[in-house]
């Protein structure tokens, strides 16, 4: 057999409504819906070959990625290979962004891993069922199958084949950004997969975190739907708090933010009382990522570049699905 190779790209998400706890923990299913904005500049580059040849099967910028991230790797690569017919499948990895500090990275990965995967195979595939397998890998990936505005339904169904996402707005449709203020880049101590398991066994806040989520599920729809600004980011900060404090009630608690965070958020409110519209969230880690109008983003990073312990901004535009580089396209 003539070994095979396909080239995807990925880009991340950030929620504005977000994912925390899961109902099935083994597929990924989620306990409530989420709404994200794919994000163009931040993107994960997957290669996938059909040819096993000893070498480590997960590869992350040129170097064999071991422990539980390569296991998990694998039993992705496992299922996306048992699903187009067998093939083994190995994969090299290229991320342009800083992995593991809360930016997502595992949604650009996944979603880039399952369409090369795919392309490798010569499978076929439409984009429901790529972002149900996509799931599988990190929930989270089910979003970066589509570009702008997208929403993964939590789905009803035990086998989770109604557990996918699907595009709010495309990423032309409104011109808005994200400016991300990168705090630290070192990776964070409680992985999100972890912690959100641990604050769902153990917080006495999360019950009610859960109650909330359709009410903002409702209102972030309409937001978008009628590009209002003010009403995304103001549901997105209440929204990112609200996590937060389910985090920092845990026993252990979790807190993920960094002294410079907090004064990220300061400035933010300082920002918006002098004219400047920007609305903050925060995930699994101590970076702010602020939503702002597309021709504020400009204004927006340069006020936060200067916040002492800010390491670098990175400016953010709505960006596409995942799409193939090199190989068939498994869903056209
Ligand atoms: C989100 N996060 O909605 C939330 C907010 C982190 C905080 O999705 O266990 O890496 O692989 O399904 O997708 C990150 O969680 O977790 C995440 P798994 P994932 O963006």
């Amino acid at each position: 057999m003539t070994p095979r190779s396909a080239t995807a790209r990925a880009c991340a998400n950030v929620a504005l409504v977000k994912y925390w706890g899961k109902r099935d923990e083994e597929l990924n299913l989620p306990a409530t819906g989420s709404i994200s904005l794919t994000l163009g500049e931040l993107t994960a580059t997957a290669t996938a070959a059909t040819a096993v040849d000893g070498q480590p099967r997960f590869r992350q910028d040129g170097r064999a990625v071991e422990g539980r991230p390569g296991r998990q790797m694998e039993a992705f690569l496992d299922l996306v290979s048992t699903r187009f017919g067998g093939d083994p499948l190995s994969v090299d990895v290229v991320a342009d962004f800083p992995v593991a500090a809360g930016l997502a990275s595992s949604a650009a990965i996944f979603a880039a891993v399952a369409a090369a995967g795919a392309s490798a195979c010569e499978g076929r595939i439409d984009l429901d069922d790529l972002s149900a397998l996509a799931r599988r890998g990190s929930g989270s990936a089910a979003r970066s199958v589509h570009g702008g505005f997208v929403e993964w339904n939590r789905g009803e169904r035990e086998d989770g084949t109604d557990s996918i996402a699907t595009p709010l707005l495309a990423p032309e449709a409104w011109d808005v950004a994200m400016a991300v203020a990168v705090v630290s880049e070192a990776r964070k101590d409680v992985g999100s997969r972890d912690a959100m398991g641990h604050v769902a066994r153990t917080s006495p806040l999360y019950p009610g975190w859960l109650a909330a989520q359709e009410d903002d599920l409702l209102a972030m729809r309409v937001a978008i739907e009628r590009r209002d600004l003010e009403r995304v980011g103001t549901i997105a900060e209440e929204n990112c708090l609200r996590m937060h404090a389910t985090a920092i009630a845990a026993r252990p608690p979790i807190l993920y933010w960094a002294p410079a965070t907090l004064e990220v958020l300061a400035l933010v409110r300082r920002m918006r009382a002098e004219g400047l519209g920007g609305w903050f969230t925060m995930d699994a880690g101590p970076q702010v990522k602020v939503v702002c109008a597309g021709g504020d983003l400009d204004a927006v990073s340069a006020k936060l570049a200067e916040v002492p312990g800010v390491a670098r901004v990175i400016r953010a535009r709505p960006g596409p699905g995942v799409r193939i580089l090199e190989g068939p396209c498994p869903w056209s």
